[in-house]
């Protein structure tokens, strides 16, 4: 234990903490800082306190640099323009490196590229990383980010050290994680953590040029060893990239240990429902990203009566409790990166009451009275000056499509009573969804929990700009893991099923549901956002039933569906027969197109109880 916390690493100056100067840190800490700044060498560490002084001073440097902008409409608001080359998720260039490449990529008969994470070996990863990391912090600042996924000394929660050369990371992760000095108070020298490195990539050598947006995208690499618990990745300052501690951590490595440990680590929102005669249950769903997950968990009812809160919109970790029988989600973030475009008063006004403060945006428009705008947030302003940075000529977009708000859990005016609670909240019902222009049904049920996994594993959408994807391709997205799964996608699939075989244990029900079905000319057939409550509704009522068969439910090829007496239509007009419209040949296709998907990139690893869902519903839809 060190007494005074770090005050030279082999002759750098590091800035001290400034309250108490006696923080122990677990030497395996300080010897990771050390190896980080060793290979990296910066001009000059910052251990990070997560006070608010460090805050502004960090978004003071940004601006300084020109990297942020302040936005005198709203209170404590910044906003940054990222290299147009750095504005999403690189799928392509992410990787898990693991010694046995089965235990990453499953033994399809025809592996597509890009249908499942990537797998690099350890030789090859070290050769990739001894290109990139040594010498790339040269003339920055590494800031160290000590955080906690999880409310701070949770036994759910992890740690991880993370250790950046961009301030945007530091200020970034002060938002979205619990960071800094309390972390580093509770931690001993047997505590765990994730080592996560991150650099853009960017050295500032003498004569070098210096961008606003330092980043090298013909370089990026986001990698993942966890087997020794390690991220490293380095070229890109964007979002998924480089904030380590969401998907990286809460997903990556989070979904590989929730295999060990028998809990699960997933891409889902998780709100709270309460009906008018006020009974309250809680709800996780999983969507593709950019597919509706943070507009459900702040969603503002258009029923009278119902109330919806918010206790995550982007990632939950979930186990059965023993006392309750039931399974149990925390949250493990402490903010929101959410989707812009698209966000309003209308659709989302409780995003649009959480945003106005405390906020940093990324890739948005900003106005001329020192305001944003983006596509979807109502009238247009005048001077506009788009997300490149130039007067918007009102035709290309004005806000990058994948452009974020960044904004803390705490802004939220529906955060849900127990967010924080470590113990986590009871979930009762798990919806899975994606972007379906044709064919699927506005809701289903599945019949069982094997059926339900399986609705999960088949998950398709629509491709969006939260990744590198061109086009609205129909892309396979299992559990909307696809991009986050850190492990062998048949062995996820197994540990689905394996939940559904546990004694003592209330398993929650499963359906599917698609906001997105549309008409032949093109328009949405379901209002969405704040109507999706009678979706909840249905479902509600659904969880207190148990025959596929009642007033309110009937069965069909691909699952339960309500019946159209049996849900609430007060108030809206939808055209109801093509929204649950089944049509056997799209069916059938889908159906092949999910067997293909299966044996092109699961082969031999996708469970035997997939498979004979999978026949089973082939045979119901022969029947259509
Ligand atoms: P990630 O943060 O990338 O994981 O995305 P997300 O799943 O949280 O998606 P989000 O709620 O941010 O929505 C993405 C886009 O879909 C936004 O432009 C929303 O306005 C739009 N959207 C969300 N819900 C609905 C809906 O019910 N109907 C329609 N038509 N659009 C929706
Ligand atoms: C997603 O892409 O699912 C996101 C945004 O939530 S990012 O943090 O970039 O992953
Ligand atoms: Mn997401």
């Amino acid at each position: 234990a060190q007494a005074h916390y770090l005050s030279t690493l082999h002759g750098l100056s590091v800035e001290p903490l400034r309250e108490p100067p006696l923080v122990t840190v677990p030497k395996k800490i300080t010897q990771f800082i050390d190896e980080a700044s060793r290979v990296c060498t910066p001009s000059n560490i910052h251990i990070c306190d997560g006070s608010e002084t460090e805050y502004n001073n960090l978004i003071n440097l940004m601006v300084q640099q020109n990297m942020a902008a302040p936005l005198p409409k709203y209170q404590n608001c910044y906003l940054t323009r990222t290299d147009p080359r750095d504005v999403a998720r690189v799928e392509s260039r992410t990787i898990i490196s693991t010694s046995n490449k089965h235990d990453v990529v499953p033994n399809g008969f025809n592996p597509h590229k890009g249908a499942l994470p990537n797998w690099m070996s350890p030789e090859e990863l070290e050769k990739q990383l001894g290109d990139r990391f040594p010498r790339c912090m040269e003339g920055r600042t590494m800031y160290v980010i000590p955080f906690s996924m999880g409310p701070v000394g949770s036994p759910l929660s992890k740690i991880g050290i993370q250790c950046t050369d961009s301030p945007y990371v530091a200020v970034s992760m002060r938002i979205m994680t619990r960071m800094g000095l309390d972390v580093l108070k509770i931690l001993n020298e047997d505590t765990p953590f994730v080592k996560c490195l991150h650099s853009v990539g960017a050295p500032i050598t003498p004569g070098s040029t210096r961008p606003v947006w330092p980043c090298n995208p013909e370089n990026t690499l986001i990698s993942h060893r966890p087997e020794s618990n390690e991220i490293l990745s380095y070229g890109s300052g964007y979002g998924g990239n480089s904030l380590l501690g969401k998907k990286c951590l809460a997903l990556r490595l989070g979904s590989y240990m929730a295999h060990k440990e028998d809990w699960l680590a997933e891409h889902m929102l998780i709100l709270g429902i309460t009906n008018p005669q006020g009974v309250k249950k809680y709800v996780a769903a999983a969507f593709p990203s950019a597919c509706g997950k943070t507009n459900l968990a702040m969603m503002t009812p258009n029923l009278p009566g119902w109330k919806i809160e918010c206790v995550g919109d982007d990632i939950a970790w979930m186990r059965f409790n023993p006392n309750t029988g039931m399974l149990h989600a925390i949250n493990p973030e402490n903010g929101f990166f959410g989707v812009a475009p698209g966000t309003s008063k209308k659709t989302n006004p409780n995003a649009m009451a959480s945003i106005f403060q405390d906020t940093i945006f990324t890739n948005v428009a900003s106005t001329n009275d020192g305001g944003v705008y983006w596509e979807g947030m109502g009238e247009k302003p005048e001077g506009v000056v788009d997300w490149h940075g130039n007067d918007w000529d009102g035709k290309s977009n004005a806000a990058h499509p994948n452009s974020r708000f960044c904004t803390p859990a705490r802004n939220c005016p529906i955060m849900d009573a127990s967010w924080e609670d470590p113990e986590g909240v009871p979930i009762s019902a798990i919806l899975f969804g994606g972007r379906r222009p044709e064919g699927v049904p506005l809701v289903y049920e599945a019949y069982d929990w094997d059926h339900g996994v399986y609705i999960g594993a088949s998950m398709r959408s629509e491709a969006t700009a939260a990744a590198e994807h061109q086009g609205k391709v129909i892309m396979h997205d299992p559990f909307a893991m696809r991009p986050f799964v850190g492990y062998n996608m048949g062995q996820y699939f197994d540990h689905w099923l394996s939940f559904g075989r546990k004694k003592h244990v209330q398993l929650p029900k499963i359906f599917h549901v698609n906001w997105f079905r549309k008409d032949s000319n093109g328009s949405f057939l379901w209002p969405g956002f704040g109507d999706n409550i009678r979706v909840l509704e249905w479902i509600m009522k659904r969880m207190e039933e148990s025959s596929p068969e009642s007033e309110i439910a009937k069965k069909s090829p691909i699952g339960v569906i309500p019946t159209e007496s049996g849900f609430n239509l007060d108030n809206v007009s939808v055209d109801w027969n093509e929204l649950f419209r089944l049509d056997k040949s799209f069916w059938a296709k889908e159906s092949s197109d999910i067997q293909k998907y299966f044996n092109d990139n699961l082969g031999h690893d996708l469970p035997p109880q997939i498979r004979n869902q999978l026949n089973l519903i082939q045979e119901r839809i022969q029947k259509l």
